[in-house]
């Protein structure tokens, strides 16, 4: 807790697919935190003294607990009404299979044993496709209102669709270009992505949310 503000301290980085959807949930709760920005070549001591694999997002409740997975930030912050679906099946392979893809396909060169970029591409499209035949039966990925699933999922989508826009936007999956559009252009996305300069000792408390 965060001796100043006495709020839950959130390290974060604003590009960061896993804080994104970590700030997502706590902005859908209502839940404030003091807001950290990170710089990952530059991590600060602290973070590494409560979260020594030094991965963003990281929140320190004010009784110590540490969560630092951005799975285990979104389940303790929303409400059981947001927790639906096979919400679990499609964060498994957001995180596995389709993650592992989408950092072959936007960084390809990075990786010694990679296959080429379209076909990493290819990879991620077969879940794409999936999300949309999912999103021609109901407005979001598990009903018709946005919960955990579609927040966990839309930052990576978001990710994918960004590394070549034009390449995306020709794709014949409208129930996914709604999705991903509604999601994106919604207040509370936008809100998650406010840019705040890196954190540093002595810093004025951010509140966020
Ligand atoms: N499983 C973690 C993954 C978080 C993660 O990998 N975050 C990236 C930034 S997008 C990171 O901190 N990378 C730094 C590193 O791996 O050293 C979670 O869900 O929170």
């Amino acid at each position: 807790m965060s001796k100043e503000t006495n709020l839950p301290i959130l390290y974060s980085f604003r590009r960061c697919p896993y804080a994104i959807r970590a700030r997502l949930a706590l902005l859908q709760s209502g839940i404030s935190v003091e807001l950290r920005e990170v710089v990952l070549r530059n991590r600060p001591q602290h973070m590494l003294d409560i979260s020594p694999k030094g991965t963003v997002p990281v929140l320190l409740l004010p009784d110590g607990t540490v969560l630092e997975e951005s799975l285990d930030i979104m389940l303790w912050a929303l409400d059981d009404a947001f927790i639906l679906g096979d919400w679990k099946r499609l964060v498994d392979e957001n995180d596995g299979a389709f993650k592992h893809h989408l950092d072959r396909y936007k960084y390809n060169s990075r990786y010694e044993n990679a296959l080429t970029v379209e076909e990493h591409r290819n990879k991620v499209l077969e879940y794409l496709e999936e999300y949309d035949k999912r999103l021609i039966q109901a407005s979001y990925l598990c009903g018709e209102k946005p919960t955990l699933a579609d927040y966990a999922l839309a930052p990576f989508v978001r990710q994918f669709a960004n590394t070549d826009r034009m390449w995306f936007d020709q794709l014949s999956l409208p129930s996914l270009h709604r999705w991903l559009a509604t999601i994106l252009e919604s207040q509370l996305f936008v809100q998650s992505m406010t840019k705040f300069n890196q954190w540093k000792i002595g810093d004025k408390p951010i509140v966020f949310g």
